[in-house]
């Protein structure tokens, strides 16, 4: 049988608040740097390659993109905070509209952030941190590229990352995760489960 996350379709790349679906049912948001692997994560966690537009070149995501999994239930892929080449206004512009997602959506029950393994905990993350621990959001974290580290780096990472989460009051759950080889797939699915209220498939 098809899971859920398989049958993920594109719904619409928002510019402004006023393009949000409506606001109801079940929503976890995909926030992390520019570049950490969001829409790729999103691609394996869905078995679809092309859903999330993914690139090489930082600042791909633009715009709040939203992705329907069952009418009710929605993954939403935000624009990722600090590409550094975009012009301030357009910068600040992505800010507000992250802004306004985070603080104003009932639908939002989680943020899954990602955070690229071999440089974890920059002045975002923990922003995002603090952000999720103020509005008390189950919160789980990716260290994603997990493929690009060894062993010992990644459990180093991961326990700085966990003593984050600590220092900053959020109840997070620390992952590594490889949007590449599939690594931390399955757990991070469960995770999703809990929070958009997906019954367990017998
Ligand atoms: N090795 C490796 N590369 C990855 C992994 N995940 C993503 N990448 C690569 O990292 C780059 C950025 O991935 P994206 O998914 O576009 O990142 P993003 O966070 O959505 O980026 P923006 O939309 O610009 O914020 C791409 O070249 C991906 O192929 C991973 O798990 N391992
Ligand atoms: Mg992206």
């Amino acid at each position: 049988m098809k899971s859920l996350y398989q049958k993920a379709r594109f719904l619409i790349a928002a510019a402004h608040p006023k393009q949000f679906p409506e606001d109801r049912g079940w929503e976890v948001a995909f926030a992390g740097r520019s570049n950490a692997g969001k829409s790729s994560v999103i691609n394996r966690l869905c078995q679809h390659k092309g859903l999330a537009r993914t690139s090489k070149t930082p600042g791909r995501t633009q715009q709040v993109i939203f992705f329907d999994l069952d009418g009710e239930r929605r993954l939403v892929d935000l624009p990722g905070y600090g590409y550094a080449k975009a012009p301030p206004g357009e910068k600040a512009a992505w800010a507000r509209v992250i802004e306004r997602y985070l603080n104003e959506r009932r639908a939002l029950q989680g943020i899954v952030l990602v955070v690229d393994a071999r440089h974890p905990g920059k002045p975002f993350d923990v922003q995002m941190l603090q952000w999720c621990a103020h509005s008390d959001l189950p919160t789980l974290v990716l260290l994603n590229k997990a493929d690009k580290l060894k062993r010992g780096a990644l459990v180093q990472a991961v326990r700085h990352m966990e003593g984050l989460a600590h220092e900053t009051g959020t109840a997070a759950r620390v992952l590594p995760f490889s949007a590449l080889r599939g690594e931390g797939t399955e757990a991070a699915r469960v995770w999703l489960d809990q929070r958009l209220e997906i019954a367990a498939e017998d």
